[in-house]
């Protein structure tokens, strides 16, 4: 395992969705033991704390981009943050918060890679537009911002160019995806591993052919993107927009495990982690465990 200096930044943001309490996303996973799982392991660790959330921008009218100037707002300040620590040669790990702030995290990250991969462990594709969303909920839109599609302000943030390209980009446990993302998907060739793959080849092929795609593409790092709605509600019922049928808490442990030994990683976020809806921080913890998988603990 690789020794690495982390720097941990927590983004208490609930723009990109309907739901309050995504915004104690940060604290659960702070009180769930994120920092000293980490330093347990070896890591050298920085906490950053969290971003300041302006709540002005609450109940901001816009049916289409809810709360974008908010979004706007965060995106700027995270990309920055995330720029500058990976400048100074540390993995970033990003606490949200709603998947909104990925547009953040991923803007921040691109300047740094020429090539950069991404895994989107998440029910859903995060791959709608203004044009195709069913809710305006900018928590369903940030992979499609990331590859330069959807509103301007959006993905002109850290410059009017893609940050990532469609083909370094895989989906695991996706089985919530809406006709336009599908649509999406099918343009533009995106791997994705639904339910459906997963309990057909078994995560142990998933995983081996996602980083073999990754690989093949001659990415130069990969971020891991990790939705806790990815994994089922019954290990993870603190999330917003549960759906049932997901990965498995063992699935979810052996792709992490994949992941460390694949030695590819370079930054992390993990969000959607609602307190308020959960049942005595058990999304926070089970996201605590999956951190320190991906981050090198063994069993033996
Ligand atoms: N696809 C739906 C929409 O765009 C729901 C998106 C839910 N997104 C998240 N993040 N929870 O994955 O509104
Ligand atoms: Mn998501
Ligand atoms: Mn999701
Ligand atoms: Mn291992």
């Amino acid at each position: 395992m690789k020794t690495l200096n982390i720097a941990v930044i927590g983004v208490p943001s609930d723009f990109g969705q309907n739901r309050r309490g995504v915004d104690m996303g940060p604290s659960a996973l702070r009180y769930a033991g994120a920092i000293e799982r980490l330093e347990n392991l070896g890591h050298h660790v920085e906490d950053l704390g969290d971003l300041h959330i302006d709540k002005k921008f609450h109940n901001q009218i816009h049916p289409t981009l809810k709360n974008v100037d908010g979004v706007v707002d965060i995106s700027k300040r995270l990309a920055g943050e995330v720029n500058a620590i990976v400048k100074k040669g540390m993995f970033p790990v990003v606490l949200g918060g709603d998947h909104s702030i990925a547009i953040g995290t991923l803007a921040g990250l691109a300047e740094n890679y020429e090539n950069l991969g991404v895994i989107w462990y998440d029910a859903h594709a995060d791959m709608n537009t203004e044009e195709t969303s069913p809710s305006g909920n900018i928590h369903g839109m940030p992979l499609a911002v990331a590859m330069g599609y959807g509103a301007k302000v959006l993905t002109a943030i850290q410059g009017d160019f893609p940050k990532v390209k469609p083909e370094n980009v895989v989906l695991i446990g996706a089985r919530s995806i809406d006709e336009g993302e599908k649509q999406f998907i099918r343009e533009h060739g995106i791997q994705v591993y639904t339910m459906h793959d997963v309990d057909r080849l078994g995560m142990t092929a998933v995983m081996q052919e996602a980083i073999i795609h990754l690989e093949g593409q001659h990415v130069d790092g990969v971020h891991l993107s990790l939705d806790l709605d990815g994994i089922d509600p019954l290990y993870t019922p603190g999330v917003g927009t549960p759906v049932p049928g997901g990965l498995s808490y063992r699935e979810s442990h052996l792709a992490m495990e994949m992941l460390q030994d694949s030695n590819l990683i370079t930054s992390l976020e993990l969000v959607e982690v609602n307190p308020i809806l959960d049942e005595r921080n058990r999304t926070a913890e089970v996201a605590v465990t999956l951190l320190g998988s991906l981050m090198g603990e063994q069993l033996v």
